[in-house]
């Protein structure tokens, strides 16, 4: 283990070293890493960003846009030949048909370079010819962050934590019956690690369903290409001490080993640790119309997530980095077009309310942050009606499953976020002051003018906080 700790950490210098050369003698490089937990809306944000970069006309707040400074924008092979690429133009494809509609969801991480030709700014303009900037955009899962706990936690407490978990859910029941007939002692067998397995796994998936978080490895949840092998073909089983050697349990602990060594460590040295600038995205309004119980649930979730921005948090983190550090933080309350514009302030307060713990810690790590409500893909237009001599205001929009045209009043947010996180925070079963609905609008269909990206709010304000001091 610490052997491949050195050798991941030289590995991780060389390349950086390989990096800096690059940049500074050639064409500057910026990664962007996209996360945040399932259907948060990461596939339409990068679709859409991209899309908004190669035709700029609505990419006002983009510094270097309004200049007149961008001379071109266009898609490049990706440089990292073992990581799938972002599948730009089937997603843009899918939002931008004549039947317009979202795309898949993705579980696995991948990778687009989009590069851009600029003319320098101020005094040098003149001087020197325009140069090109390489943005990496990734996609990766969340949930992948949360695995990062385990590294630092051997079989025996990991089967512990995680069988005094699976203790209190109900959906675990299934699983703890199945492990409790099993000698962990015996022979190991195959079918009955495999069958073991999958016992385990349909606990984390009925617990996430249930809306717990704390479901790892996550690997399990979002297996990809990984689906079945020995890496992920693990549970906890109780019992002391180590197995004896070819005992189930001594197999089991063995192959958990093998899922931080194969799955967890590469994902970090690979793709995190060459992140420079973050953006996390919140579904804060799905979790507030699903209720207290699924705010306080993705409040801990994020707040692990986060974790792994916070450098010391973890030894092998803190190698792999070596002194750098992810520079920016980006963190976006999603799909705002769901409401009127006088309460995405009140979103974005909620949101970082939700994250203030997490994103505090991420300003001592010295990550510069930004909070906004922003939507990738704009699916609806605003409007003000009068109901019942009340005037409210509304945005309207097709609805995804019958396609009808409705105005939609989501609710009012309150203007102290206190109001929702406390009671969540407390256990509350359902909101004291109000109900809060979300609607699942069909993408519009897009007739755009040349030039023009695909609707948004805020995503260039986004862009010039991720890119513009590098523009
Ligand atoms: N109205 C609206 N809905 C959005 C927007 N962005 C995402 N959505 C909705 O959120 C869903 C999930 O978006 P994705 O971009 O696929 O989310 P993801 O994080 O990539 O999801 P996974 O790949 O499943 O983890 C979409 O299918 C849409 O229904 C937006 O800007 N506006
Ligand atoms: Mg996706």
């Amino acid at each position: 283990m610490v052997i491949s700790t050195l050798a991941d950490t030289v590995l991780r210098q060389i390349e950086s070293i390989q990096d800096t050369v690059n940049e500074t003698l050639f064409e500057p490089v910026i990664r962007i890493g996209v996360t945040g937990l399932a259907r948060s809306g990461k596939t339409v944000f990068i679709t859409s960003l991209v899309a908004n970069l190669l035709d700029r006309g609505r990419m006002p707040h983009l510094v270097a846009v309004a200049e007149g400074r961008i001379e071109a924008a266009f898609l490049q092979p990706q440089p990292d030949d073992t990581v799938p690429r972002f599948d730009y133009e089937a997603h843009l494809g899918d939002l931008t048909s004549a039947t317009p509609r979202w795309p898949d969801s993705t579980r696995a991480v991948s990778e687009l370079r989009l590069s851009l030709r600029v003319r320098r700014a101020g005094l040098l303009a003149g001087l020197q010819g325009p140069r090109t900037i390489h943005v990496d955009i990734i996609d990766y899962p969340g949930e992948w962050l949360l695995d990062l706990a385990l590294l630092d936690k051997p079989y025996e407490q990991w089967v512990a934590e995680t069988l005094a978990r699976a203790q209190a859910r109900q959906e675990a029941a299934a699983y703890l019956a199945q492990v409790g007939q099993v000698d962990g002692t015996a022979k190991l067998d195959e079918p009955q690690a495999k069958a073991l397995a999958a016992g385990f796994t349909g606990y984390l998936n009925a617990a996430r369903a249930a809306g717990y978080y704390d479901c790892t490895p996550g690997r399990f949840l979002l297996p990809g290409d990984l689906e079945g092998s020995p890496a992920l073909t693990f549970a906890p089983l109780p019992g002391d001490g180590r197995g004896a050697r070819g005992s189930l349990r001594r197999e089991m602990e063995r192959r958990y080993e093998a899922y931080k060594r194969a799955v967890v460590r590469p994902f970090f040295r690979d793709h995190f640790a060459r992140i420079d600038r973050q953006v996390v995205l919140v579904d804060a309004l799905g979790a507030i119309h699903k209720g207290p119980q699924a705010v306080e649930d993705m409040r801990g979730a994020m707040a692990d997530i986060l974790g792994a921005f916070r450098p010391g948090q973890n030894a092998f983190l803190t190698q792999l980095f070596a002194g750098k550090r992810v520079e920016k933080i980006l963190f976006a309350a999603t799909k705002a077009d769901h409401l009127h514009h006088k309460q995405h302030d009140k979103l974005t307060a909620i949101m970082e309310a939700l994250l203030r713990a997490a994103r505090d810690r991420a300003r001592f790590a010295g990550a510069q942050t930004l909070a906004l409500s922003l939507a990738a893909l704009r699916a609806t237009t605003e409007d003000t009606v009068t109901h019942k001599g009340q005037t409210l205001d509304v945005v309207r929009g097709h609805l995804l499953e019958t396609g009808k045209q409705v105005a939609f009043f989501p609710g009012e947010l309150p203007q102290d976020p206190a109001r929702l996180l406390t009671p969540a925070r407390d256990g509350a079963e359902k909101w004291l002051d109000d109900d809060y609905r979300v609607m699942n609008f069909a993408p519009s269909v897009l007739s755009l003018r040349p030039g023009d990206g695909p609707p948004h709010i805020r995503l260039d304000k986004a862009a010039q906080f991720l890119l513009g001091d590098r523009l």
